[in-house]
């Protein structure tokens, strides 16, 4: 409907982690193969290498690939950041910067995820798109960051608060709900999980196809529809603790059992909101979620058994 298609290339960093493998997917589907470069610090088919650090090689891949629009997922995530705090800013907030420069100087259009982490013990359980940002993790801090930058760089750069991504194609990477990823291979291969964090911990989730479909809807949306917000949108899937994940599995696999033996990452957890609320999001570019937990359940089981058939 709002069909802004690019002119010239599509760069994605960041390309093999978890939302990556699905967003180059989706991307190449909806502008051909040809017109989507995958890149990562790692190497795969289908993908060239482009450290985000490196500001010859970003300037490089731009003007030989004609970019014309970047989605930059390249960042370390929670747990792994406050392993590496100086790692972790120095990829997520000057790996930003390089890419906003890049972006700046061709005239090409900028999707950088931000994350719940942005909210901080002050931030009420359901939180609102407008709110004071005090994080606790490092993290968290990189993405207000992010968020403000996004609005100050002079550029369309645009982003969403992801909640806890669930999916099946790629594994989780190193962020703190991870747990609801894990778990589902854990009870397919061993009917048993040891969960990270404590049976009631409640936090905001979203299936991997709701943030595909909500990425690739916002970067439609005509610049002017959007507030100041576009720097980090609020968008809710669905909010359920760890142990109504267990009970959800249950209804598909009656004997998993899970024990829950919180480590460091409860706390960061725990600094985070419960629920998202999305009414901006949902006012200024219709953003509506698909999935509810169990009906996540269902997909990732299904998804995994027939992954697990065929191999
Ligand atoms: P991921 O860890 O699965 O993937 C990140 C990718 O970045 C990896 O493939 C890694 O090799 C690559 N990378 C790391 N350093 C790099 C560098 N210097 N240059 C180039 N590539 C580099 O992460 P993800 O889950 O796909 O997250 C992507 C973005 O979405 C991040 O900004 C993350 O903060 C945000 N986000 C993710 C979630 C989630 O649940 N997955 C939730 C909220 C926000
Ligand atoms: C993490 O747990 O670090 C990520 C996120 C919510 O940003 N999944």
């Amino acid at each position: 409907m709002f069909m802004d298609l690019p002119s010239g290339r599509i760069l994605v960093t960041g390309a093999l982690g978890q939302i990556g493998t699905e967003l180059v997917e989706a991307l190449r589907q909806k502008h051909g193969p040809e017109a989507v470069i995958a890149t990562d610090l790692r190497k795969a088919e289908g993908c060239q290498i482009l450290d985000v650090m490196n500001t010859d090689e970003i300037k490089k891949v731009m003007v030989e690939q004609h970019i014309t629009e970047i989605y930059h997922l390249a960042a370390l995530l929670s747990a792994t950041g406050e392993k590496n705090p100086h790692l972790c800013w120095d990829i997520n907030v000057t790996g930003l910067e390089n890419m906003i420069a890049a972006a700046k100087e061709h005239g090409a259009r900028l999707f950088s995820p931000s994350s719940i982490a942005v909210f901080g013990p002050d931030c009420p359980k359901v939180a609102p798109q407008i709110t004071p940002l005090n994080p606790t993790t490092i993290y968290g801090k990189t993405k207000v960051v992010g968020e403000q930058l996004a609005v100050s760089s002079g550029i369309d750069m645009r982003g969403i608060r992801y909640p806890g991504l669930i999916s099946y194609k790629a594994p989780a990477g190193g962020g703190t709900t991870d747990y609801a990823v894990e778990i589902f291979h854990n009870a397919l291969e061993n009917g048993h999980y040891d969960c990270f964090v404590r049976e009631d911990t409640k936090l905001p989730m979203m299936y991997m196809d709701d943030a595909i479909r909500a990425t690739i809807e916002l970067m439609d949306i005509p610049f002017e529809r959007l507030s100041d917000s576009r720097g980090g949108y609020n968008i809710a899937g669905c909010s359920f603790t760890a142990g109504e994940l267990v009970r959800s599995i249950q209804r598909h696999l009656p004997d998993f059992t899970c024990t829950f033996n919180p480590d460091i990452r409860q706390q960061y957890a725990d600094s985070w909101p419960e629920e998202i609320d999305d009414g901006i999001a949902m006012n200024e570019w219709r953003w509506s979620p698909r999935f509810n937990l169990d009906r996540i359940v269902d997909e990732m089981i299904t998804n995994l058994e027939s992954r697990k058939n065929r191999s």
